[in-house]
């Protein structure tokens, strides 16, 4: 079966860059396509952790928040305070509902006084955020601007980055950003991206010029073996950054995600009392009851598995169920099957040996914490 791209399906404006480059699989992502793969995984990875890679991730798209309520709707929505937020600088800020199940683990980026962006994983949030702006009668213009992020990521980005736009981005620290027009391309250039491996987004303001930014950067990483890629599921697992309704299922909270730091509870960095925003009274209870699952590292015995089609039942020895497996990958920088799953209490403790059924054949998995350390797990 083919999977058809119609006018409910945006391309990007590197889409045609990204498969003339060598993109052969592709997912849709907020409503987006999300090139994913050439057919050499491993020269991907390599490129990735060893020099510099190019991704087409304008499927991450951005809900403008604008006007005078802007700032305190943002804080409203966001589990992570950011009342103290300053313009050019950005922050991992999680989203419940009222039920402090997680809707969204976005970027907030303030670009101005009064501007602000919410730079999303794969769920509906330019609605979410309409809706609760609305019945809360919030002074504000709530939008899907022009904007569409290109990265560069690998040790040698900052290189690539550097020999297009110039040495002066590499003083911009992590998470922080700035406004730059290179050429006539309008950007928000920012040290971020969905790798450990560090390197820089490139937020194009002007779908017009995605091609002549993806020319600037594809010469200029050439001397550095800048490669087509994408966000690479090897790598985010080893470096353990959350993939939204992948390693979640519609009831996962923050904490049970492993993201829980990046909530201000009172007991996180960053915390001032008084901070109210959705979900908070729900979080606090959630943590009460002791009922939480965990999201936490498997360590898969075995051959290097078959991409998991869909989550898998993990058991406990005696096979009654313990939660479920939402992610698995060959490891290449630990030599390891790695598996992320969702297990209730008290089944993640690190070091307890569980089973699942992988292409018919029964594994031990042995539950780590997280990020990844197999120097110093069991
Ligand atoms: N970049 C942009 N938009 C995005 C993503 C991105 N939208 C979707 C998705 N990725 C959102 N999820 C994440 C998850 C983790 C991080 C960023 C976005 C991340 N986390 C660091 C960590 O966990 O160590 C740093 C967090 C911090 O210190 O605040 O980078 O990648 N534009």
């Amino acid at each position: 079966m083919e999977l058809v791209v119609g006018p409910r399906t945006k391309t990007t404006p590197f889409t045609e860059r990204a498969v003339a480059a060598g993109m052969t699989k592709a997912m849709v992502y907020n409503h987006t396509v999300l090139p994913i793969g050439t057919d050499d995984p491993a020269a991907e990875y390599r490129a990735l952790t060893e020099a510099a890679a190019i991704w087409d991730v304008g499927c991450e798209r951005q809900v403008q928040i604008a006007g005078p309520d802007a700032h305190r709707l943002i804080t409203y929505l966001c589990a992570r305070d950011l009342r103290d937020l300053p313009v050019g600088v950005a922050r991992y800020a999680p989203m419940c509902d009222h039920d402090g199940r997680l809707i969204n683990d976005p970027m907030a980026l303030r670009l101005e006084e009064a501007t602000f962006w919410l730079s999303i994983a794969d769920s509906d949030v330019l609605l979410w955020t309409r809706a609760v702006a609305g019945e809360g009668a919030f002074d504000v213009e709530v939008t899907e601007p022009d904007v569409w992020p290109l990265a560069i990521q690998g040790p040698l980005g900052e290189d690539v980055v550097a020999a297009a736009l110039g040495d002066w981005v590499r003083g911009i620290g992590f998470f922080r950003f700035v406004r730059h027009v290179h050429d006539g391309i309008p950007l928000v250039v920012c040290r971020s991206g969905w790798s450990g491996q560090g390197g820089f987004e490139l937020f194009l303001t002007d779908g017009t010029k995605g091609e002549q930014l993806w020319d600037l950067l594809w010469e200029a990483g050439e001397p550095f073996g800048l490669r087509v890629g994408a966000p690479t599921q090897p790598e985010r697992i080893e470096s353990f950054l959350l993939s939204f309704g992948g390693d979640t299922d519609p009831e996962t909270d923050p904490d049970e995600a492993g993201i829980g730091r990046f909530v201000s509870l009172g007991d996180c960095d960053g915390d001032v009392p008084g901070h109210d925003f959705i979900g908070k009274e729900a979080l606090l209870a959630r943590r009460a009851s002791g009922t939480q699952r965990r999201l936490v590292g498997l360590v898969v015995d075995g051959e290097p598995p078959a991409p998991l089609r869909s989550p898998q039942t993990v058991r406990s020895r005696d096979g009654s169920p313990v939660g479920t497996l939402r992610a698995l990958t060959r490891s290449p920088r630990f030599g390891a099957n790695l598996g992320l799953a969702l297990l209730s209490p008290p089944w993640f403790e690190p070091g307890i040996e569980l089973r699942v059924n992988l292409d018919d054949a029964d594994r031990t998995a042995t539950t780590t914490s997280l990020p990844f350390d197999l120097s110093r797990s069991t």
